[in-house]
Formats: C-alpha cells, structure tokens, sequence
C-alpha cells in the first residue's frame, strides 16, 4: 500500500503507521485486502480496498449490508454477521483520495481455505451460505439493490459475449476458435433459464453470489462453518447463484486456473456433501421449482462463469487479472470442461438430490 494513503487509511480508523502492521492477504481477483495488526496486541483487522471500477457505487453496499445487519440483530441476534466497521467520524467507509477502503473485524481461530480437502468442508460451507439466505427468508428483498447489477443475469452475460465476439479481432477469435462454438453450442442452458424465469414459485432471495470456499470462514481446529465473508454482492437473486456457484467451486480438485483439463474432474462424495449442507438449511423453503432446478444451477453459473472469462479474453482482459494473455481463455476451457462433467454425471448427481429432498 503507498505510504501516504496507508496513514491517511489507517487514521480514519484511529491508527498510525507506527503502531500497526500491514499485510497484503487474500486471493479474490477483484478487492485488496490487507491484514492489520496493533503492535499492542489487541485485536485484527481486515483492511480492503473496494474496487470502484467493479462496484461502481460502493454507497450501495454498505446500505444493503446496513439494512441486512439491523434485520438480523432484531430477528437473530446470535448469528455472526461481520459488518464493517465505523470511522472514527461514524461512516460506514473511508473515503480517501477517489479510493474507497473499509475495516471489518477479523474473527479468531478461524481459517479460510483456498481450496477443499474433505467433504465435511464442502458440508459446513454450504451450510453457511443456506443458513444467510435461509434467515433472510422474510427479510424484504425490494429494500436492497444492486451492487453489480445484472451480475448473475445469463442473458446480460451472453449479450455481452455476443458483443465481445462481434468486436474482437480476427487473430484473437482464432484462437478461442472451440471456446466460442462451446458457448454457442450451450445458448440452451439460457433458454431454459428462461423458460422458468416468469413462474411464480421462482422468488427473488438474498443471496451472497460468490460462494468460493474461501468466503467463508471455518473453525481452525474442527472445521466447523463460522460465518459467511466477502459480502459485496450480497443481493437479491435467485436461489442458484449459490448453490450453483459451489457446484462450481467445490466439486473438482483443482481450481478454474488449471490449465490440464485432464484434472477437471467431479468429486461425488464433496457434492453429496453440499447438498446435505445447503438443504439443512434451506430444504424447508424452497418452493417446487426451486427443488426442481438445484441440479440445472451449476449448469447456469458453470456456463456463465466461462462467458464471462471468454468474453474478457475476446475484449482483450479489461475484467479479470491475467498472468499471461491467454489466461482467461484457459480458465474459458477449463469451465467447459467443468460444464461437460456436470452433464457427464448427471443421473449420479441428480439421484443424490432426489434421495436428499425426501
Ligand atoms: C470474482 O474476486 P473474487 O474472486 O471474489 C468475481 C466472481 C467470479 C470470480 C471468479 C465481483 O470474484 O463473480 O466468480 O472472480 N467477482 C466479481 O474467480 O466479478
Ligand atoms: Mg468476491
């Protein structure tokens, strides 16, 4: 962090450059987040920097998570919700220099894991992210907005892969020559989307909308699920943005940077895990159509995730960090492949739902 921002940061929350420690921690893509440390020994922090150019009003997030956090210290005062922290001047952010950072508390004894290694993780993950939207259930969806909107829409998402392609120069489109007939070829998952979109069963929830394992936050010595983190896109959206979103995260081994497609592989036993985990909490509020597309989500998020890294390759990486140009491609293919093991094993996954809905 430059030095003069870091103490004009730190001295919105009532630190100094001298007595605290600052480290860069964390691997999402989109936010900075640092680790602060009094050199007194009280507490942690985490220290992040939202990125304004992803979330455009960043005024939106503290609101929805403002409103959440008052309907959940009335209705479930137990439960860990981690809000951000005031500034010493009582704002819900710092607003320094166009940049826009915030401090949330950093909860001890508890680890976030990049990536799965036992089914009871894929359990307990799952169980978080049902158990927030489960709460929330009566809460008033029309209270919050969007952070990123149209963030989880498949048809916005195609729209703007079908922009990319018809922009993108011709050496480029050569290259993403199989990725682009893949994403052609799947226009199927949106049209099916869109034949459930209209019923009356299929309600707006809240949900978290990034669901990777390490949002969230797991005892260090049980693994035992804490609490839900990386609360930007908290919003309203349908239900399998998050259970769609772990089919996608939890399922293989290796993540969506693995480049030898022979790895992508389907974990049975971390799928049946998450869907036990996510229906304890939610089996009793999902509506019949709902039940009826928990298989069909990973298929939708699958899908959209490798339009989205394809897009911003054939738009030359505006969105998505790249260490190499072809890298969004890669994690394109890698997707695919994804969505293809999902189809691959298809009865298997959907007898465990039916077996875990009755
Ligand atoms: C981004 O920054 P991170 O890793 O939390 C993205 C998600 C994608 C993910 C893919 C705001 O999340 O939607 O699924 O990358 N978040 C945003 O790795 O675009
Ligand atoms: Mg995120």
């Amino acid at each position: 962090m430059e030095l003069n921002l870091a103490s004009e940061v730190l001295s919105a929350y009532g630190f100094t450059k001298e007595d605290t420690t600052i480290t860069q921690i964390g691997t999402g893509l989109i936010n900075r987040t640092y680790l602060l440390t009094p050199l007194a020994g009280q507490d942690k922090f985490i220290l992040q920097n939202i990125n304004s150019s992803v979330f455009k009003s960043p005024w939106i997030i503290a609101n929805n998570l403002k409103a959440i956090s008052a309907y959940l210290s009335l209705h479930d005062p137990d439960y860990l919700f981690i809000k951000p922290l005031p500034t010493t001047g009582g704002m819900q952010m710092a607003h320094i220099n166009e940049e826009f950072w915030r401090l949330l508390p950093f909860v001890p004894n508890t680890i976030s894991l990049d990536v799965l290694s036992t089914p009871k993780q894929a359990f307990e993950a799952a169980k978080q992210f049902g158990k927030l939207s489960r709460l929330l259930d009566d809460f008033d969806t029309k209270s919050l907005q969007a952070t990123i909107p149209g963030f989880h829409d498949l048809a916005l998402r195609y729209a703007q892969f079908a922009k990319a392609l018809a922009k993108a120069p011709e050496f480029v489109k050569v290259q993403a020559e199989k990725q682009i007939e893949d994403a052609l070829n799947h226009k199927h998952i949106l049209d099916y989307y869109i034949s459930y979109s209209h019923r009356n069963d299929f309600p707006d929830r809240v949900m978290h909308h990034d669901t990777k394992i390490s949002n969230v936050l797991l005892d260090e010595k049980t693994f035992d699920g804490v609490c839900v983190i990386d609360l930007d896109t908290i919003m309203p959206g349908k239900f399998i943005s998050d259970i769609g979103d772990m089919m996608r995260t939890y399922l293989c081994a290796f993540s969506e940077n693995e480049t030898d497609l022979s790895l992508i592989k389907i974990r049975i036993p971390y799928f049946e895990a998450m869907i036990k985990g996510y229906l304890s909490e939610m089996k009793s509020i999902l509506t019949a159509t709902e039940k009826e597309l928990i298989l069909f989500s990973g298929r939708y998020i699958i899908y959209m995730q490798a339009l989205r890294f394809l897009t911003d390759f054939l738009n030359g990486n505006m969105y998505y960090p790249v260490n190499h140009v072809a890298q969004n491609l890669d994690r394109a293919k890698n997707q695919f492949k994804l969505l293809q093991e999902i189809a691959i094993n298809e009865k298997e996954l959907q007898d465990i739902i039916a077996e875990n809905l009755n």
